[in-house]
């Protein structure tokens, strides 16, 4: 793979023009999920080796005012609080290395809250339930370090409970698998420690017949390709250990010929719009797989590895130290 083809520095440029133009209607899109937004735009902006470009105090100090009493965060100021924009919230705080601004247990009491009896979770006080919910829940009490404040048990058995004959996941039980969801199915069981509950090489088949023609990939049969499921089914694949049943170099093609070489940003098909989710995501993929000069990613934590290493690592320095 040619290093040369991807446009990193247009695309860093990119996202710190769409945090600029705060009139645009991009910005003005994605205004209620700003939270979302700084974790796409600022991990984007790390794997590319571009974060020194921000001023890490305000982006710091911006998420705070998001914060709500409850312990959770909003996506943006003066937003409810909802565990999407929690765990984003974390991931960017995680991202700047400021993770001790937070008071762990006053987050990890929101998320704790959000838990029903049968394991599942709900995404904030009105009680939708759905399994990226359960992801979000896992992967932010595992990034603070308090996973024990949950029913582990229960919460894995729920998202095994959504499990289909297919070998995928759906959002609740019974619905059908699509790539999204698996991810956080498969996310939230890799953290946990409970992947023998995937069948690998059955949902691996279901994962790779994902890829079309173009070399991109879909999120469920008959469907069209989209640069955010080279992350979604990617990073499962990898997960699960069949990351080889695909043709990266045909993906890494596919997500090249979605960026706009002029003006930086990719879109989710070749000559669309751009918009940041796409331009994470199509970064992201060609971070797994290991596009030169792209930092590497964690495939379930969605944060780059020496993030996550900072993170566990530390923790057992202090632990060792104790
Ligand atoms: C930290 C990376 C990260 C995620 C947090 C919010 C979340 C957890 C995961 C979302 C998973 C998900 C459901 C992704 C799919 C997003 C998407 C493109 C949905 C579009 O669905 P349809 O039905 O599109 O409109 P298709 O492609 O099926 O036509």
């Amino acid at each position: 793979m040619e290093a040369g083809e991807l446009e990193a520095e247009k695309h860093a440029r990119y996202i710190l023009s769409v945090e600029k133009r705060k009139d645009d209607l991009e910005s003005i899109v994605i205004e209620h999920l700003r939270m979302n937004g700084a974790y796409w735009g600022l991990t984007t902006l790390d794997l590319l080796h571009q974060l020194g470009a921000l001023d890490r105090n305000e982006v710091v100090s911006w998420v705070l005012k998001c914060q709500h009493e409850s312990g959770g965060f909003g996506g943006n100021v003066g937003h409810d609080a909802h565990i999407l924009y929690t765990l984003s919230a974390v991931q960017v705080l995680a991202l700047l290395d400021n993770l001790d601004v937070l008071d762990a247990d006053k987050v990890s009491n929101y998320v704790t809250g959000l838990q029903n009896e049968d394991g599942s979770f709900s995404g904030d006080e009105w009680g939708e339930i759905d399994t990226r919910f359960s992801y979000c829940a896992i992967c932010c009490l595992s990034l603070l370090h308090r996973m024990d404040k949950i029913n582990v048990a229960k919460a894995v058995s729920y998202v095994v409970s959504c499990k289909n004959l297919d070998g995928g996941f759906g959002c609740v039980p019974g619905a059908e698998s699509h790539a999204g969801q698996i991810f956080c199915c498969v996310g939230a069981l890799a953290i946990t420690g409970s992947l023998h509950h995937v069948d690998k090489d059955l949902l691996g088949w279901w994962l790779c017949e994902r890829q079309v023609k173009s070399g991109g990939l879909n999120g469920r049969p008959e469907k069209l390709p989209d640069v955010c499921y080279s992350w979604w089914v990617l990073s499962s694949l990898i997960m699960i250990d069949r990351v080889h049943w695909i043709d990266k170099d045909k993906l890494a093609k596919f997500i090249l010929d979605c960026q706009d070489k002029e003006k930086g940003g990719i879109s989710d098909r070749p000559d669309d719009a751009v918009d940041i989710f796409h331009t994470y995501f199509g970064v992201a993929g060609l971070s797994l797989l290991e596009y030169p000069g792209v930092k590497p990613v964690d495939p379930a934590y969605a944060l780059p590895v020496e993030t996550v290493n900072g993170i566990f690592l530390e923790k057992r320095r202090v632990a060792s130290s104790q």
